[in-house]
């Protein structure tokens, strides 16, 4: 078994939430599960690559943006590139996962919808964010314990920005990839138990975003909340131009803002995953409809989960956080 691999998830095990994953997420190229250090659920193809990911050498004008999935890392990676690029607007329409790589892509996804929508050398996600020119701009769901070592070491001048959100917002949003873009073919009880159980890929869901706020006064890591997004962009845009030590105008800052307003996330095809939705049904991979800029708001989980299930959320939260002084 590879380094930071503890076990595989079996069907064996008798646990009810194992069986579900196995069962429930349907894409051929799923063939399994494993435990990686610190519990961490992730698709049995992290067991290729997980050592790479451990050696990828960073360099010192690196950027990454990280995130439990559904945070909010698209809407912070535009933000974070046109930024960094100058604001480009026209080299930002390309497609965003060209521009700022997912590293670990080839883990999550299927490869044949990966190579037919972003090329091959893009799905040997590892080895072609490894041969990108400096400055590299790096999208990760990796928790802190499993990212580069190098990222560890306290010389780092690598930076992460790293997005977090309120926990019920997420697991509803991540639900609803999981249907459009993952495979996942069971219902919301069985995700919403999964999710708990830490059995959904990237989980546990709160040690993850411990991992970073632990370190969030280390001079390379910026902590960033999508709510703060929501009620304030140019105040977070702000703080980001700040952390990265690139000037902002009051105008450029304007026009960043309404770029990235979710109405024209939603309409933008460099952002919004539409090409990659059309082609997973296209080749038949997945069956589902939906769209990655879904609603894009805050408190959209009243409307979903039940008052025992948002009581039962609290619980849950209070129990993972306990002695940490972090106050969601
Ligand atoms: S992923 O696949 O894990 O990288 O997804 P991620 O980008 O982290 O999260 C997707 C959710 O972010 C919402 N989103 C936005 N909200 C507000 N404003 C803007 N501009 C924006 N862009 C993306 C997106 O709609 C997903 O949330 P939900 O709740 O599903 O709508």
């Amino acid at each position: 078994m590879a380094n930071k691999v503890l076990s595989r998830i079996d069907s064996a095990s008798g646990c009810e939430v194992d069986k579900i994953l196995l069962r429930d997420f349907t894409s051929s190229f799923r063939c399994g599960y494993v435990v990686a250090e610190g519990g961490v659920t992730m698709p049995h193809g992290y067991v290729d690559v997980c050592d790479k990911i451990a050696q990828f050498s960073l360099r010192d004008d690196d950027i990454f943006v990280a995130s439990f999935p559904k945070s909010g890392t698209t809407w912070t990676q535009e933000m974070v590139w046109l930024l960094g690029h100058n604001f480009d607007y026209e080299k930002a329409k390309e497609f965003l996962p060209a521009r700022f790589p997912f590293l670990e892509v080839q883990v999550i996804y299927d490869p044949i919808d990966v190579i037919k929508t972003m090329g091959s050398s893009l799905y040997e996600s590892v080895d072609y964010a490894n041969s990108i020119k400096s400055p590299r701009y790096i999208k990760t769901h990796l928790p802190w314990q499993l990212l580069p070592t190098d990222m560890t070491k306290a010389d780092t001048k690598a930076k992460i920005i790293y997005v977090w959100r309120n926990v019920k917002d997420c697991l509803i949003s991540y639900y609803h990839h999981c249907i459009l873009l993952e495979g996942y073919k069971g219902n919301f009880d069985n995700f919403y138990k999964m999710f708990l159980a830490n059995k959904v890929g990237y989980a546990p869901f709160w040690a993850h975003v411990l991992g970073f706020w632990k370190r969030r006064d280390q001079e390379n890591i910026l902590f960033l909340r999508y709510e703060d997004m929501k009620a304030d962009l140019p105040s977070v845009i702000r703080r980001v131009a700040s952390f990265l030590g690139k000037p902002c105008s009051e105008e450029q800052l304007l026009k960043l803002a309404d770029h990235l307003s979710f109405e024209n996330m939603k309409k933008n095809p460099a952002v919004n995953y539409e090409p990659v939705c059309e082609m997973n049904k296209k080749l038949g991979l997945i069956n589902a409809e939906g769209s990655f800029m879904r609603s894009g708001t805050v408190g959209g989980y009243k409307t979903y989960l039940t008052q025992e299930q948002i009581g039962e959320i609290d619980k849950w939260t209070e129990k993972c956080l306990e002695g940490t002084g972090f106050s969601p």
